[in-house]
């Protein structure tokens, strides 16, 4: 049985739930409190060096970490991840930009706003909102032209950019601003199904500290 390393209000954890239920692969989940020190253990850091989850572990026990690493993983062989060199790098070009433009810039405002923590970090706001409104319309111009990331067919990118884009409402973006973005947002969620709940950080009475 694999093993997902997880912490529930995370969307990167999310994005491998997602891909996990639809791919129909059974899989322990093993929770991490990661604001009580639990992924820099160094049992924890064995398996992953930068101490963070998503980890998922597989039967031998060797493990995978980067929710996006997973994500390609997982969909090897399948149809969310094509196996045309041109389609594949186009996956490989939006998860990329979800590591760079979307996880460190809409997910950290997230976060912060979420959490209480924008008065600690005010010297970074500014640059992060001029840097997610960037992003937002980067989407919104690629969507206009195709109806999922890749081009026509539903893959991991589509997952993986979702998974903290569409939250952007949870850090003061109107998403009707993007109106292509906005229609890509409830295809996907209409591709995902229920089943997935996005998990608020206030179920963790940690995650303030
Ligand atoms: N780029 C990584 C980011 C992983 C990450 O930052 N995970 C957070 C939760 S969303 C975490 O475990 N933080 C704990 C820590 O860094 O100490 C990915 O996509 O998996």
């Amino acid at each position: 049985m694999l093993t997902l390393h997880d912490y529930l209000p995370s969307q990167n954890g999310w994005k491998v739930r997602v891909l996990l239920g639809l791919l129909e692969i059974p899989y322990d989940s093993h929770p991490v409190s990661i604001f009580e020190g639990e992924s820099h253990t160094d049992a924890f850091l064995a398996l992953n060096p930068a101490g963070a989850v998503p980890v998922l572990q597989l039967r031998d026990g060797s493990a995978i970490a980067e929710s996006n690493a997973i994500l390609t993983y997982l969909a090897e062989g399948t149809s969310f991840l094509p196996s045309d060199r041109y389609r594949r790098a186009k996956v490989m070009q939006w998860l990329f930009f979800e590591q760079y433009n979307i996880e460190p810039v809409i997910g950290s405002l997230r976060f912060w706003t979420l959490t209480g923590r924008l008065e600690r970090n005010q010297a970074m706001v500014a640059g992060k909102r001029e840097a997610a409104a960037r992003t937002l319309a980067a989407l919104d111009r690629s969507l206009g032209e195709t109806p999922f990331l890749a081009g026509s067919d539903f893959t991991v990118a589509d997952i993986a950019v979702y998974a903290y884009s569409h939250r952007a409402g949870d850090c003061g973006f109107s998403l009707p601003e993007y109106p292509a973005f906005a229609a890509w947002a409830e295809r996907v969620r209409d591709a995902i199904g229920p089943g997935y709940p996005v998990h608020p950080y206030s179920i963790d009475p940690h995650s303030g500290a």
